[in-house]
């Protein structure tokens, strides 16, 4: 406990909160967080020489598991040959083509260096190329921190956007309206009122940061439908999703395809990457092939584009039906434990991702999701905590399940919550 103590006085006074993601500071559950060393696997191994079971999974990026000996190797051959050139060189080539071989919409994707780096992008993409300014996202969908996306649901369900941070001026979201997730006739709503002003609609396929919360039945294809008969794009914000939830995204478990998708998380394999891509016709628009303008001093870094390539290649259909089955079995057990024990909750997942609400039934939007008993969340991470194993900390957030995670180790973690629902 001592390391952790002094490095967490240093932290606090050279970064804010010590840490550099709010996230991060546990303050959605409490407590301090611990400092983690290293990480093999599915787990982590704190700077006490404590060891977790770890569910947050670099949120998400870690889906093969941590310091995976292809994603390590290939990092360490890119870094011999150096970090960055700010030159074209040939892994972004390859890892630009493993997306847009998997990602049927994307014939053309430009690389970033983070989710909200690309969301940034599309979103002018999207106002270039129809001329509109309006945007429209729901509730409870987290599209990254640039200003236009950084806002909540005033009262009611369709509103102008208000800010959801100090620094944020009205001026730069009064064109974001919000919807409910989930309700089409939220949608419509803002669309009768303002169709031909609407540049895009930007919604995460499956939504993973209100916790997981599936798309209701149709309600992808009807956004589909609705912005296409009135001229405005369709985003798919799939940093989160993207060959997390399927080899090709959301958007081919769905069967919808959007205009434009946005990456992150997986294709950076734990280095910082993000990307936008889409038809090329749309894609011809950024500079300099066209007038729209976005750039990055490391955009297409080789390490980034190695540590990316590296994970995808490893995420092939044998991988995406371990995930499935290990995620299963972990969702089932938990259900079943919280179940057993009396405890009113409901487990959410698609694929890899899930999350438990308690106090709930079913969670289909973010006013479902906030009125979820997250006072008992933090019991039960704690719970789980003191046991070795480490979750999200947060009931907003997804459980990440990796190829890692094997049929010991998800045993071991039903074992655990079993033993925990009943001190919470
Ligand atoms: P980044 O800028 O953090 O790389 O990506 C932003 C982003 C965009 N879109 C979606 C759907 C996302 O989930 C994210 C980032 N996700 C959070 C996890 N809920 C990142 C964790 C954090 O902020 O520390």
């Amino acid at each position: 406990m001592m390391q952790l103590k002094k490095l967490l006085e240093r932290a606090m006074r050279v970064i804010p909160c010590g840490v550099n993601s709010p996230v991060r500071t546990f303050g959605a559950v409490g407590g301090r967080p611990p400092f983690i060393r290293s990480a093999s696997g599915c787990r982590l191994t704190d700077v006490d020489g404590n060891e977790y079971i770890d569910y947050i999974g670099s949120w998400g990026a870690a889906i093969v598991g941590h310091a995976h000996p292809a994603v390590t190797e290939a990092v360490a051959a890119a870094l011999r040959d150096g970090t960055s050139f700010g030159t074209p060189s040939p892994l972004e080539v390859g890892l630009a083509e493993e997306i847009v071989d998997r990602v049927p919409s994307v014939e053309q994707v430009r690389m970033v260096n983070s989710g909200t780096e690309a969301v940034m992008s599309a979103i002018r993409l999207a106002r270039a190329a129809t001329g509109r300014d309006k945007i429209v996202k729901f509730a409870g969908c987290y599209h990254g921190h640039a200003d236009a996306v950084l806002v909540k649901a005033g009262s009611g369900v369709a509103t102008l956007g208000l800010p959801d941070s100090p620094g944020v001026p009205a001026a730069s979201v009064e064109s974001t309206l919000v919807a409910r997730f989930n309700d089409i006739d939220s949608v419509e709503s803002i669309f009768d009122a303002h169709a031909m002003e609407i540049a895009a609609v930007i919604v995460e396929p499956v939504a993973g940061n209100m916790g997981v919360v599936p798309p209701a039945s149709g309600f992808l294809k009807q956004l589909r439908d609705l912005t296409s008969r009135c001229g405005a794009l369709l985003i798919f914000d799939e940093v989160m999703t993207g060959f997390r939830v399927a080899r090709g995204g959301a958007q081919t478990l769905y069967g919808v395809t959007p205009d434009l998708t946005t990456f992150g998380k997986v294709i950076g394999g734990g280095l910082p990457v993000g990307a936008y891509g889409g038809a090329s016709n749309l894609m011809q628009q950024i500079a300099p092939a066209g007038p729209v303008y976005q750039a990055g001093t490391l955009s297409g870094n080789p390490l980034a584009m190695a540590a990316g390539l590296a994970t995808l290649q490893q995420l092939t259909d044998d991988a995406y039906q371990r995930l499935e089955r290990q995620s299963a079995d972990l969702a089932d057990g938990l259900s079943t434990a919280l179940n057993d024990a009396g405890v009113q909750a409901v487990v959410q997942r698609v694929g890899s991702m899930l999350t438990v609400f308690f106090g709930a039934e079913a969670v289909g939007e973010f006013d479902g999701a906030a009125a979820a008993d997250h006072d008992r969340f933090a019991r039960f991470f704690h719970a789980l905590l003191s046991r070795g194993i480490h979750l999200p900390p947060s009931g907003y957030e997804s459980w990440f399940v990796s190829l890692a995670h094997d049929a010991n180790v998800i045993r071991a973690t039903v074992d655990k919550a079993r033993e925990s629902v009943r001190e919470i």
